[in-house]
């Protein structure tokens, strides 16, 4: 349920805002998308994760390729696998089952993963994940330290299978687990080969690489160019969440994002919640100049899932050049930020309610919790219902006086109000209104991206400091001093670096 009541809009501004969605395409559009054309046009590919989530009798065939049969052929030795590993089936070298599993990647082949995983936790059982995304080598160490080789699984998760960060931690992950199977396991020879095979899999465009690495075929689960990174949690990427919540709650993860793409598909514009949400966040950042927007959460399964978005859409909508190359002439996407709520309250709300910024929050709560302890359900709830209530009406000068405040604090203790909320109220936080829940924003990133007129599915603005590090590598790892050709303040840092480092 999205109440969208507390916004600074009336009718007359609202019937504009439909009328620019439209007169933008955003129905074309989509039906573009959902047809597999190469929107994504600046590297000609389809742009199809609604495929991921289409059920086995629907059809849809593009570019040649039989996509539905595709996913779902995956699915089934997802599923295959799963099971074998969560019934025990499946052991590591040692003969152990599997009790803990690693999801090693970054940026959409973690946050996704790592915010769902948190988000359903409650329907977890024996399998414990863990997810390592940065190469600061502290994050795999500290993952590792208590874990036992013999009963861990490794998930490589890289589209490309080239990512710096992730193959750097993929060889320590592998170097630790047949350390670890060598000395405590006791294996050697023949049987420590064939470790790998029983303890890592990979989740992967890129069938070479995985080979390259020593990945058993039959371990990879992969998907396809047409799933940006940011969009493929309910692809393969998504295993460490099958592995977790079970085939048949995954399953149901799936149907909600489903359930959320037909709504998108048939609701007319006034009615579609992403395309409601998307406009609104249009009238804030180009017409009210809002440089930001909030979610918050009233949800700490949700604890994440700022984070999340924050890349679905500042990666998507983070951009200055429209579709056709040329610069744009208005804003683009907002700087998306937040906490769980009740934390938030005590931190960073006094901006919200007080600053000189005006920053749109999306708040977010669940009717029926999965666990409620003492009643503080209720005073949760309390919370965020009070404070939507008080970000839209606030408190004025009269209303402080009327308390008997002093004159000199009452500039102090006054709300201006008017500062505008969407609340999105779940029923319970189950794996399909969890897929509801992504597919919603994602949708709502589309819409917001198509009247804008950018590419919402390339990244570009990524490549940038990539390339540069790699040429730094070699400049921080040589022995001798390296000829540095940088500016004069980076070449100030190397040196530093290379001068004060204890080796
Ligand atoms: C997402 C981006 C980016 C990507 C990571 C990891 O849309 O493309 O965040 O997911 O760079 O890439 P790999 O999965 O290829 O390792």
């Amino acid at each position: 349920m999205l109440d969208f009541s507390k916004n600074l809009i009336d009718d007359d501004i609202w019937g504009a805002l439909v009328a620019l969605a439209e007169a933008a395409g955003v129905r074309e559009r989509t039906s573009a998308m959902f047809a597999g054309e190469h929107i994504n046009n600046t590297e000609d590919r389809a742009v199809l994760h609604t495929a991921l989530r289409l059920p086995a009798d629907a059809s849809l065939t593009v570019d040649g390729q039989d996509v539905v049969a595709d996913v779902h052929e995956t699915l089934g030795r997802m599923r295959h696998v799963a099971e074998a590993v969560r019934s025990g089936a499946w052991t590591g070298a040692t003969g152990q089952p599997i009790r803990n599993v690693v999801n090693v990647g970054i940026g959409g082949s973690d946050l996704g993963p790592l915010m769902v995983y948190r988000a359903l936790s409650d329907y977890r059982e024996d399998l414990t994940c863990h997810f390592v995304s940065n190469v600061d080598p502290t994050h795999m160490h500290e993952t590792l330290r208590f874990l036992d080789p013999a009963e861990t699984m490794f998930l490589i998760a890289s589209k490309t299978f080239t990512t710096q960060e992730t193959m750097a931690n993929a060889n320590s992950a592998k170097a630790w687990l047949l350390a670890g199977l060598e000395s405590a396991g006791g294996l050697s020879g023949a049987d420590l080969d064939g470790a790998v095979a029983k303890h890592f899999m990979a989740l992967s465009t890129n069938a070479e690489g995985v080979a390259a690495f020593g990945i058993d075929p039959n371990n990879m689960f992969g998907f396809w160019d047409w799933v940006g990174g940011r969009y493929s949690v309910d692809s393969a990427i998504g295993m460490s969440l099958m592995l977790a919540i079970g085939p048949e709650e995954f399953d149901q993860f799936l149907a909600g994002f489903h359930e959320m793409d037909q709504h998108f598909q048939t609701a007319p514009l006034a009615e579609n919640l992403p395309v409601i949400m998307g406009l609104l966040g249009i009238w804030y950042r180009n017409f009210l100049d809002f440089e930001t927007h909030a979610v918050l959460p009233y949800s700490q399964y949700l604890e994440r899932f700022p984070a999340y978005l924050q890349q679905l859409d500042m990666e998507s909508n983070g951009k200055s050049t429209k579709l056709d190359g040329s610069p744009v002439d208005h804003e683009t996407g907002p700087i998306i930020w937040g906490e769980p709520g009740t934390n938030g309250q005590h931190a960073f709300y006094q901006l919200i309610h007080q600053g000189t910024s005006v920053v749109p929050a999306d708040l977010i709560g669940v009717v029926n919790p999965a666990n409620d302890v003492g009643g503080q359900h209720d005073l949760l709830m309390a919370n965020l219902f009070a404070q939507a209530e008080a970000l839209a009406f606030g408190k004025t000068g009269e209303e402080v006086e009327a308390q008997g405040i002093s004159v000199a604090l009452v500039n102090h203790k006054t709300f201006s109000g008017n500062r505008p909320t969407n609340m999105i109220l779940a029923d319970e936080l189950t794996p399909g209104i969890v897929g509801q829940l992504i597919a919603l924003y994602e949708h709502k990133v589309f819409v917001q991206g198509t009247i804008w007129g950018v590419n919402s599915f390339d990244q570009w603005g990524v490549e940038l400091g990539k390339e540069l590090a790699r040429g730094i590598v070699p400049e921080l790892t040589s022995d001798a001093d390296p000829d540095l050709n940088h500016d004069g303040s980076t070449n100030a840092l190397i040196n530093h670096y290379r001068a004060t480092r204890r080796r």
